[in-house]
């Protein structure tokens, strides 16, 4: 989508720390990282956020929380643990609406969500 920052950032029209890409998914550091790590792990496809994905799209949810694992494994995260938090909405606290997952680790995360 033509004004959406992630969008621009997949295409390389905005830089971004990139540190991981496939054919349906792309992942970068967060530009405020709250974690000493704190990646974002979006589609290529633009969707607005989680509520615009339907049942044809569950293979493709599937597919990002494979990279994950992937991510995880190549940051050095995964032995220690990390957390997934996907904001949807203005009460979810989204601000770009573009579908994002934030992948945080690093430290020992805070017991409360929110
Ligand atoms: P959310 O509140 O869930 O919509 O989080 C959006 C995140 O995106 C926020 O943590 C900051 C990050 N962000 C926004 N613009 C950019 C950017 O241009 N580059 C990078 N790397 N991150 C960005």
């Amino acid at each position: 989508m033509e004004d959406c920052i992630f969008c621009k950032i997949i295409n390389g029209i905005v830089p971004s720390n990139k540190i991981f890409e496939d054919d349906l998914v792309f992942a970068f550091r967060d530009i405020h990282p709250v974690a000493p790590a704190h990646i974002l792990i979006i589609p290529k496809k633009h969707y607005p956020n989680l509520e615009a994905i339907d049942a044809t799209d569950q293979p493709l949810l599937s597919h990002l929380l494979h990279a994950v694992n992937l991510i995880a494994r190549q940051e050095c995260l995964d032995k220690n643990g990390y957390r997934i938090a996907i904001n949807c909405g203005p009460w979810g606290g989204q601000v770009v609406q573009h579908l994002h997952m934030h992948l945080l680790g690093g430290r020992k995360l805070a017991d409360e969500l929110g």
